[in-house]
């Protein structure tokens, strides 16, 4: 679990990130779809090519959902719970992937943020991802 130092980590580069949802979003997702194509077969009629409006609007929408865990990070379950119940019963995607997506979030973030991401921002970004897609693939059977 998310011990006080992990939070006060995420909590002091989130905005950085937060103000930028949508690049880093669509960013990480264009990454994962070129470094595991395997991942495309979730979005079937999709326009991968960078910067594509679908991209920017998936990105998005997976930034804001971070982004809200992180304003909640003591009920991430009651906040992800609608998310929840979508990736593990009507999305079905592979548990696996989510550390996929997880991975290429972070490279972006390290990217556009090297002066704040030290290793125990590292460490917590990373923990919390895992705690995301923890409950994100939860309900899963
Ligand atoms: Zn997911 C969707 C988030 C991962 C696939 N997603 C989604 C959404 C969100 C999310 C917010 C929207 C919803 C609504 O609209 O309601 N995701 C998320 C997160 C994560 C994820 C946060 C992590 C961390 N996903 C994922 C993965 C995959 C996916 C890994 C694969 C590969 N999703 C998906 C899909 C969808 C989603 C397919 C649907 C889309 C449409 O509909 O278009």
């Amino acid at each position: 679990a998310l011990n006080a130092d992990d939070k006060a980590h995420i909590q002091a580069i989130w905005p950085s990130v937060a103000s930028h949802a949508e690049q880093y979003g669509a960013d990480a997702l264009y990454r994962m779809f070129l470094c595991h194509p395997q991942t495309k077969t979730y979005f079937p009629n999709f326009d991968f090519s960078a910067n594509s409006a679908q991209l920017k609007n998936q990105g998005k929408k997976v930034l804001h959902a971070l982004s809200e865990v992180v304003k909640h990070l003591d009920h991430a379950e009651a906040t992800l719970s609608h998310l929840s119940d979508l990736h593990a019963f009507t999305l079905r995607v592979d548990p696996g992937n989510f550390a996929l997506l997880s991975n290429n979030i972070l490279v972006v973030i390290a990217m556009h943020h090297s002066d704040k991401f030290d290793s125990l921002t590292h460490q917590a970004l990373d923990k919390f991802m895992n705690y995301v897609s923890g409950v994100l693939t939860s309900k899963y059977r």
